[in-house]
């Protein structure tokens, strides 16, 4: 008996701008210099507030931090395709992302200071809280997304994931019921290369994240990660296509993590100075910066003003952070149930009677 191919699959990998800031014009998608320029404002913004991050950490003056070192462009490139009223999931390591959907820098310090009020999304966005257990925040998307879908509110829903969660159950259960229910999701994967130091090819046979998707009948596309074009264009058909009622879709985008995985983590045990070497050749903001350059959108002063701008605000986020009133201890009781079983009413009142003395 012959066997019958009865269905063939590919991956298509997109590259809007090269290395080198050299742009595909039949792919590159419609912005005005003023979008590239907040685009090129916010990589800055979140690389200054990336390294400040990390320092503040170094210094005790925030708890821990995962940088988003060389993967600006997947962020900020996936955050500004989408609208203020769709819904945004992120992990641990989406500061640029949200600092590109408005989450302010003095937020973002405060929750990694370990005040769990900096999660709060400002009223005109709707960003979820950041998750840290890895994956989970998957299910959430897809049920927030079939809610929108039932609603008929044309929003979609966009979570960010790493290479290393695409493997976990949750995440894979969600994007089953994500194609079987054909809900308006992005699933929206940071491909660094490492799940800490366990390298992307240990973490699977799959050539490639965006197969993953294939398993359950939805489209998935490979994206240079590193270019900021690419990933805006990927994620914006794929924002069109979930708004048409035509379902999710998943965008590997291949980047690299230029820092270490956390401040808790020492990189340099498990990859060769050599890789990370060449991979600082495809900064991201480097190659924008190229291209603006070619195009007379940025010269020198203009690019002084944008680091002393970016500057400016970090520093003045720190210090709204650093003069934030602690939290009042009675919020640990408030928030969990909606009413108050006994046990925890009772010590929530004894609390509250301890306070007085
Ligand atoms: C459920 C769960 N298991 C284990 C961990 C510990 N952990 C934190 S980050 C991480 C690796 C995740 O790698 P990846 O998804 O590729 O994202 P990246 O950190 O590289 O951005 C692990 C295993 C966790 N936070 N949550």
């Amino acid at each position: 008996m012959v066997k019958k191919i009865i269905r063939e699959f590919s991956v298509s990998y997109q590259q809007v701008m090269d290395e080198h800031g050299n742009v595909d014009s039949a792919l590159m998608p419609k912005l005005s210099k003023q979008q590239i320029k907040q685009m090129y404002k916010t990589m800055v913004l979140v690389r200054a507030f990336d390294n400040k991050a990390f320092s503040l950490q170094r210094q005790g003056r925030i708890g821990t931090y995962l940088q988003v070192k060389g993967q600006e462009a997947a962020q900020v490139g996936s955050a500004l395709a989408l609208e203020d009223k769709d819904w945004v999931f992120p992990m641990y390591r989406s500061s640029g992302a949200l600092i590109a959907r408005k989450q302010p820098i003095p937020a973002v310090l405060l929750y990694w200071g370990g005040d769990e009020r900096g999660l709060k999304s400002p009223l005109e966005v709707n960003n979820f809280p950041i998750a840290i257990p890895v994956g989970t925040q998957s299910l959430h998307a897809v049920g927030a997304a079939w809610a929108s879908k039932i609603k008929g509110e044309k929003t979609v829903s966009l979570v960010y994931l790493g290479d290393g969660a695409t493997s976990k159950e949750d995440c894979l259960s969600s994007m089953n019921f994500a194609g079987v229910f054909q809900t308006p999701t992005i699933f929206l994967v940071e491909n660094n290369q490492y799940a800490i130091s366990v390298p992307r090819n240990a973490q699977t046979r799959a050539e490639t994240i965006a197969q993953r998707s294939l398993a359950f009948g939805f489209e998935g596309i490979q994206v240079d990660g590193n270019d900021i074009f690419g990933v805006y264009k990927a994620t914006k058909d794929a924002i069109e296509k979930a708004r048409k009622g035509l379902g999710p879709t998943l965008i590997e985008c291949f980047t690299y993590r230029l820092a270490d995985h956390s401040t808790s983590d020492d990189a340099k045990r498990y990859r060769a100075e050599q890789e990370v070497a060449e991979w600082l050749k495809k900064d991201p903001l480097e190659r924008l910066e190229k291209y603006m350059r070619a195009q007379g959108i940025l010269d020198d002063a203009y690019k002084e003003k944008a680091l002393a701008g970016a500057k400016e605000k970090v520093e003045k986020g720190v210090e709204e952070y650093e003069n934030t009133p602690p939290p009042d201890p009675a919020d640990m009781f408030r928030y969990m149930f909606k009413e108050m079983p006994p046990s925890l009413k009772e010590q929530y009142e004894s609390f509250l009677e301890s306070r007085k003395k």
